[in-house]
């Protein structure tokens, strides 16, 4: 039992890509969870998502990421103008001491630009997040369908698809 236990830890952490959605990315005092990306066609910016917890007694602030199979991830947010849900670029995204900073569909996103290449779900995109205080950490985006929502999501009245049509304003 002991041993089997072993060579079954011994794979989880060979085939460490496999878990990477369950895992957990930790640097200094600073956690995601739940890293997951939406994709939707070509030619349009896929969105990263995850959750952010400080469990230190210090804030700090999520300032920038960026992926080797993307040419860009910017920061972003949404708004309320006039009725109308739109995208604007922030510099950063505040996580406050002893607080969770929800990256979510409606809210703040990493907007990923220029995938060299479209993945399917349940690949992976390697991404790169760094903040201020505890540094950077590499993790992994589990890719989902568009229009797929976390089961705790709650962003009702948020559309989808006006999202993803919106996105296309940022492409230079
Ligand atoms: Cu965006």
């Amino acid at each position: 039992m002991r041993i089997l236990s072993q060579i079954v830890l011994a794979l989880a952490l060979t085939a460490g890509s496999i878990y990477a959605y369950a895992s957990d990315y930790k640097v200094g005092s600073v956690m995601a969870k739940h890293a997951w990306a939406r994709v939707t066609i070509a030619d349009r910016p896929a969105a990263g998502y995850m959750s952010v917890h400080n469990m230190g007694g210090d804030a700090d602030r999520l300032v920038s990421a960026s992926s080797p199979m993307a040419e860009r991830v910017e920061l972003h947010t949404h708004i309320m103008q006039d009725n109308i849900m739109k995208m604007r670029r922030v510099d950063a995204f505040d996580v406050p001491a002893g607080g969770t900073t929800e990256l979510a569909p409606g809210g703040n996103h990493l907007m990923i630009f220029g995938l060299k290449h479209l993945p399917k779900p349940g690949d992976m995109i390697p991404l790169t997040v760094v903040f201020e205080k505890a540094g950077s950490v590499d993790m992994q985006l589990e890719v989902r369908k568009a229009g797929h929502k976390m089961k705790d999501d709650d962003h009702s009245g948020h559309s989808e698809d006006g999202d993803d049509t919106k996105h296309d304003s940022h492409s230079e």
